[in-house]
């Protein structure tokens, strides 16, 4: 269960932010309301919020979740791959050091976003995919993977890179429970998800795979029928968000929160 998130709304510069879409400048006003229901719909699955100012200082620091890893075991902090990111992370550090004892941090030469790590469980045990991508390269990589083995975890590496665009693992993956994997068709076929049932996005849905179990609901983003209703058929109680604003600076759900 999660009892808590961090949140952050985004500055009124953040389409000066990183992106590879070709979806237009986002409209402030629409991110900060769909932001506000991104927010609405977490309380509503139970958690209490730790909501930070907006920093304009990091035009993408609304993408908290790429700054840390969050386990059962403690925190670790992220190394982040784009060099106009990697001071997003000390803020968050302060605001986690309240909740973990200890933080980790991933160091020279790794790097390493949240976005690439999916925690899944297999065997009924914690277990984590991490992704080695235009991010995350091998050396963070592995610092995570040494840090989790030592926490009890097991964990596999995704390589990503070349998977068309795909900017984060969690861009085409996200654990569902009950041993599901929602997986995007480029990354179906992969020998590492194979002791978990799979959930495959339908074409042109792709960025639908973006969704967060959050207790008892999943969320989704909104106007993707096709993954809702299979996942409404799997027994989900789905929450649909509109997402554009944040779709066209390459973030999607995941990304907006820290989740434990
Ligand atoms: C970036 O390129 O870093 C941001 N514009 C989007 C980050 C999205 N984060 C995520 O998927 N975890």
């Amino acid at each position: 269960m999660f009892t808590k998130a961090i949140v952050r709304p985004p500055g009124a510069n953040f389409a000066e932010g990183l992106t590879t879409m070709d979806l237009g400048l986002p409209n402030y006003e629409r991110a900060l309301q769909q932001h506000e229901a991104y927010c609405h719909a977490l309380e509503t699955c139970g958690l209490t919020l730790i909501r930070l100012n907006p920093d304009e200082r990091f035009p993408d620091s609304t993408f908290v979740e790429d700054t840390a890893v969050l386990t059962g075991g403690g925190a670790m902090l992220a190394r982040p791959g784009a060099a106009s990111r990697a001071g997003e992370v000390e803020s968050i550090a302060e605001t986690l050091e309240s909740s973990f004892a200890k933080l980790i941090s991933i160091h020279e030469p790794g790097t390493l976003d949240g976005g690439d790590i999916c925690e899944a469980e297999l065997a009924g045990k914690n277990h984590f995919f991490i992704g080695v991508s235009q991010r995350t390269n091998q050396a963070g990589a592995q610092q995570l993977a040494s840090w989790l083995a030592s926490c009890g975890f097991t964990s596999r590496l995704v390589d990503i890179r070349g998977v068309g665009n795909l900017l984060h693992l969690k861009s085409g993956l996200a654990y569902v429970g009950d041993n599901r994997l929602v997986v995007i068709e480029s990354l179906a076929d992969r020998d590492e998800f194979r002791d978990h049932e799979l959930v495959p996005v339908s074409a042109g849905e792709e960025y639908a795979a973006n969704c967060i179990r959050v207790n008892d609901h999943v969320l989704v983003a909104a106007g993707f029928p096709n993954l809702e209703r299979k996942l409404r058929g799997l027994g989900y109680q789905m929450i649909a968000l509109e997402m554009s604003e944040f779709q066209k600076m390459d973030g999607g759900l995941s990304c907006l929160s820290l989740r434990f």
